[in-house]
């Protein structure tokens, strides 16, 4: 079983690092995707057809690779200064670009065939689709096989299956709680939204302008300093 934390202290008595992903086999805790990867294949040689399976130890590597974008994303995301923010953010785009020399036009990583490695590129790429609900990084500029590619696995019922439909909201709200320079921008972010919200609101027409007492309670709250002059 893969599990997410549900509370940190909790996991960490079960994780040695403190990290995901983590397998539970039997009670021990198996960790490091590119492990676990290799034990869900040789445990279950079934699950993807013989042709499937890894075709060399190149492969091998790029599991390593997708291994180290999950330690740059973890840093990515719990980076308490935003110069540090942007150290990984590039670091992170930098991983892309090289992926992106790698990859030949097919939809997955070998081709027309999903492997492993793709199965571990899945996860990868779900992190983004929430990191840019909050700015746009520019993880992938000149990436267009990679954004294919990610595109490809967004699609695929396996991987949309891997986890429940409210893992977005769930990631939204582990950022949100971080206390990192990411969480400092959702917020910041969150901040604009309602003010373009209440803005629109007080420029509707008459007829259906619906602001009450509350929003302007509310209103001055959501203004960072100084930034209410800009508008
Ligand atoms: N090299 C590790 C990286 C694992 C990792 O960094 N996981 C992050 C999520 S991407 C994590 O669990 N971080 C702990 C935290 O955020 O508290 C692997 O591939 O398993």
């Amino acid at each position: 079983m893969l599990i997410w934390p549900a509370s940190r202290n909790g996991f960490w008595l079960f994780s040695p690092l403190g990290k995901t992903p983590v397998l539970d086999v039997r009670g021990q805790a198996l960790f490091e995707s590119a492990v676990i990867g290799e034990y869900l294949e040789e445990s279950f040689p079934r699950a993807l057809p013989r042709e499937n399976h890894w075709s060399g130890q190149d492969h091998r590597s790029w599991m390593e690779f997708s291994s180290i974008i999950f330690n740059n994303i973890a840093g990515f995301y719990s980076a308490s200064e935003s110069e540090a923010l942007g150290l990984k953010r590039d670091a992170l785009a930098v991983q892309f670009q090289r992926l992106e020399s790698e990859l030949s036009i097919a939809p997955y990583f070998s081709g027309e065939r999903f492997s492993m490695v793709d199965a571990f590129f899945g996860p990868v790429f779900r992190y983004f689709d929430v990191f840019e609900q909050i700015e746009n990084f520019g993880f992938f500029e000149h990436c267009p096989k990679v954004l294919a590619w990610r595109q490809h696995l967004a699609a695929r019922k396996s991987v949309r299956r891997a986890v429940t439909s409210d893992y977005p909201t769930r990631l939204y709200e582990f950022l949100r709680n971080e206390n990192s320079a990411l969480s400092l921008k959702l917020a910041s972010k969150e901040r604009r939204e309602m003010w373009t919200l209440l803005v629109c609101r007080v420029n509707a027409p008459p007829d259906r302008y619906s602001a009450g007492l509350a929003d302007w309670l509310i209103y001055p709250a959501l203004l960072p300093v100084g930034e209410g002059k800009h508008l």
